[in-house]
């Protein structure tokens, strides 16, 4: 049955609702009420629709949105004011019960759905990061995304390695490292290209309407799409300035000159794997998804890799910065005040606990870790660290605590992008 989908989604710590008294005549849900602890909690208005169905559509974003987040339980709450071109009631409420069919059947942790036709309260904690509140439209017009859809990004070896190392969420590491790695790249760049204060515009439902709203912007603008990597940045005064740019930000090893193409709809397009990196409207370039960009990137250094050079990105965008590895149990402490200390300072810092140290110290190579710290008996005794630096290769150093935070302090500080502290 064709229907649209407005919903409003929220990351919460708790929801509560109690249904007061019938809004319609006799609603098909007896009256109830509960209480949940963190749940991803999705207001669901049902529009007049046309054409075919959108409910696997919307169930499809709604587990992908619970999956990004982690969380156990969806409560699915019928709201009848996110449009104002409702489906009747009867209809709505069948929409909404199929909603929750097919949510059952490709969802793992706990649904619930909240009665339909019923005035109710509810109290909502909502957590409040980024991707904590995120209104979705789900219309029976194919979405246009012309551009490397997440998905599609996520494909292959490339999408691959960006998900394991952090630069797409969906490598068990926190989403938020991703979000804030493009956007300390779109705002590095934005500064390049000799802007200062960006605008960021809004969030878009596309890609394309977040370049439609870009061509038309007055000045610089930033635009977080869909997924966390989608950040889309213009109008550029020079692609090929901005393009380069992203390379070198991204990290100095990159050989050779990124080039592309623009054809004649004003797609630009990477020559080395004919991905959309933006588009031109008269004289104003847009730029992105950066995560389409950092992809090419990656490729480039996976290149790299082949000439047997271990590949790393610049330290302000890796996002592992610092991997600290308890050797055992005891050592745990310890690793978590040099976990505390390294996070204080603003770096990106993740302990790997659990079986056998040459595994995880293999672990934290293959996820691109900056800095593997390595902490014993003796380490401990000593107060010192074992240091490993991705762009060291094969070397290790015992530094005292200080040594490695002065050194953490002075990585952290330099302007992203810049040549690597070494002492090769
Ligand atoms: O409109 C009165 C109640 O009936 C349900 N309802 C709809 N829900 C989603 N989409 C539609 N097109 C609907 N038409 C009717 C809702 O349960 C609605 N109740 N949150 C309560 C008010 O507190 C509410 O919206």
């Amino acid at each position: 049955m064709p229907v649209k989908v407005r919903t409003l989604y929220f990351h919460v710590d708790e929801f509560h609702y109690r249904a007061i008294k019938p809004a319609i005549k006799n609603p098909p849900d007896p009256p109830s009420e509960a209480s949940f602890g963190e749940a991803l909690v999705a207001f669901i208005t049902v529009e007049m629709g046309d054409g075919e169905d959108v409910i696997k559509m919307a169930v499809e974003d709604l587990v992908s949105h619970a999956d990004r987040l982690k969380v156990e339980r969806i409560v699915l709450y019928p709201y009848a004011h996110l449009s104002s071109n409702l489906e009747k009631p009867s209809k709505a409420h069948k929409a909404l019960a199929r909603l929750e069919t097919v949510l059952r059947t490709s969802y793992q942790g706990e649904v619930h759905r909240a009665p339909f036709g019923w005035y109710k309260s509810f109290r909502l904690v909502c957590k409040g990061h980024p991707l904590a509140e995120l209104s979705r439209t789900f219309t029976n017009q194919p979405r246009e995304e012309p551009w490397p859809s997440l998905k599609e990004l996520m494909s292959g070896s490339t999408g691959e390695l960006m998900a394991r190392i952090g630069l797409l969420d969906g490598g068990g590491l926190p989403p938020t490292w991703a979000y804030t790695v493009y956007m300390d790249l779109a705002h590095a760049l934005l500064e390049i290209s000799g802007y200062k204060t960006p605008e960021s515009i809004g969030w878009h439902e596309t890609l394309v309407s977040a370049y439609q709203a870009c061509s038309e912007a007055s000045g610089p603008s930033i635009y977080v799409g869909p997924g966390a990597g989608n950040i889309v940045i213009g109008p550029i005064n020079d692609a090929e300035e901005a393009y380069k740019a992203v390379f070198k930000l991204i990290s100095n090893m990159l050989e050779g000159e990124p080039s592309y193409d623009i054809d004649a709809n004003g797609l630009i397009k990477a020559r080395a794997d004919g991905s959309i990196i933006g588009f031109r409207r008269e004289s104003r370039v847009c730029i992105g998804p950066l995560s389409s960009i950092a992809r090419l990137a990656l490729s480039q250094l996976i290149k790299i890799a082949k000439e047997g050079i271990t590949p790393y990105l610049n330290f302000g965008f890796t996002p592992i910065q610092v991997t600290i590895i308890p050797v055992g149990g005891e050592e745990l402490d310890y690793a978590t005040s040099l976990a505390r200390r390294a996070a204080s300072l603003g770096s990106r810092v993740w302990i790997l606990e659990g079986e056998g140290l040459g595994r995880r110290i293999r672990e934290a190579g293959r996820r691109w870790s900056a800095y593997t710290l390595v902490v014993g008996k003796r380490e401990v005794e000593t107060r010192t660290i074992t240091v490993r630096r991705r762009w060291e290769a094969g070397r290790q150093e015992v530094v005292t605590e200080d040594e490695f935070f002065d050194e953490l302090s002075r990585m952290l500080g330099s302007r992203p992008g810049l040549v690597h502290y070494s002492r090769l």
